[in-house]
């Protein structure tokens, strides 16, 4: 799913480039279906990207673009929640003004909105990247059974994104269930023959954002089945780190790899135990909504 949207970006994006090498600066801005002029669009939205919570990578990632980006020069990222960036999504949305937010993949805001990538020549956002599994060192030795069912769990973005949208209908514990009910044949690959362990709580640190509270709680019901008491602690990406490093959690299905989350792996990645990734696939960059007439984070205006 995601790569096919992919496609749909690149080729959007070619297109785009294909427009633009066969007219010039003004047919461009006679090209406005959002009723704004593209000169326009920055000076329209304040120079401002309207960001999420400020311990996410993806703000970080956010803050490296303003600097990296001539066409952002003068920029503000804004801080706030995802909530509330959601929020301001759908009220751009309803007028059909523009509006740049920080976006990402899985999101059911994807499903809910017509919404494209701007292109990110710079490459700071990165590619596709992992959500990968992490551990406290000693895990293996001491909960050789939980360590295993850890490793072996590995899904789709459309798992994920399945459990995240029936979530938008009901608690999150609820649409995990039902995720776990039926993908039996996945969830015995994770289980099966692995011998429980002596030892049986276990503490997972999880960002809060649904993505991994999708992980978190799938998690915690297949080794609930198996006889553990799990809990599961929301917390900063950096303290998700932190937090193993330190051997306070047990494991963490949340770090998003290499490049979100990487300082924080960087940091501590001697103190902790790499499971590989659960998932791979996730995406993160600037995001509009269809409509607005841009296609890549240097079509911007610097505010000057
Ligand atoms: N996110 C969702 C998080 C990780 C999961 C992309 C908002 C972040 O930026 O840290």
């Amino acid at each position: 799913m995601v790569k096919s949207r992919l496609i749909g970006i690149t080729l959007a994006f070619s297109i785009s480039l294909l427009l633009i090498g066969c007219g010039n600066g003004e047919e461009m801005q006679e090209n406005d279906n959002a009723g704004v002029e593209t000169a326009n669009i920055s000076e329209t939205v304040d120079y401002e990207i309207i960001g999420i919570e400020p311990g996410a990578g993806a703000m970080g990632l956010s803050e490296t673009a303003l600097e990296e980006y001539d066409s952002l020069a003068g920029w503000e990222l804004v801080e706030g929640s995802t909530a509330g960036m959601l929020t301001e999504l759908d009220k751009a949305i309803s007028n059909e003004e523009p509006i740049i937010v920080v976006g990402w993949n899985p999101h059911y805001m994807f499903a809910s909105h017509d919404l494209k990538y701007l292109e990110d020549p710079k490459g700071t956002f990165g590619e596709e990247e992992n959500i990968n599994t992490i551990t406290r060192m000693g895990l293996e030795e001491d909960m050789p059974g939980a360590n295993e069912i850890l490793d072996r769990f590995y899904w789709e973005v459309e798992d994920m994104e399945s459990v995240m949208l029936e979530a938008q209908d009901m608690p999150m514990e609820e649409a995990a269930s039902n995720w776990v009910e039926a993908n039996r044949d996945k969830v015995n690959e994770w289980t099966e023959g692995v011998e429980p362990d002596d030892e049986k709580d276990i503490e997972l640190v999880l960002t809060p954002w649904d993505s991994e509270r999708a992980s978190g709680e799938v998690m915690k019901l297949v080794l609930e089945e198996q006889g553990y008491q799990v809990e599961l602690t929301p917390v900063d990406p950096a303290i998700v780190f932190q937090a193993i490093a330190n051997g306070e959690a047990d494991a963490s299905l949340a770090p998003w790899l290499p490049v979100t989350h990487g300082p924080f792996y960087e940091e501590y990645k001697e103190d902790i135990v790499d499971l590989g990734p659960n998932l791979e696939g996730t995406i993160i960059g600037l995001t509009v909504p269809e409509y607005v007439d841009i296609e890549s984070i240097e079509d911007l205006q610097p505010n000057e």
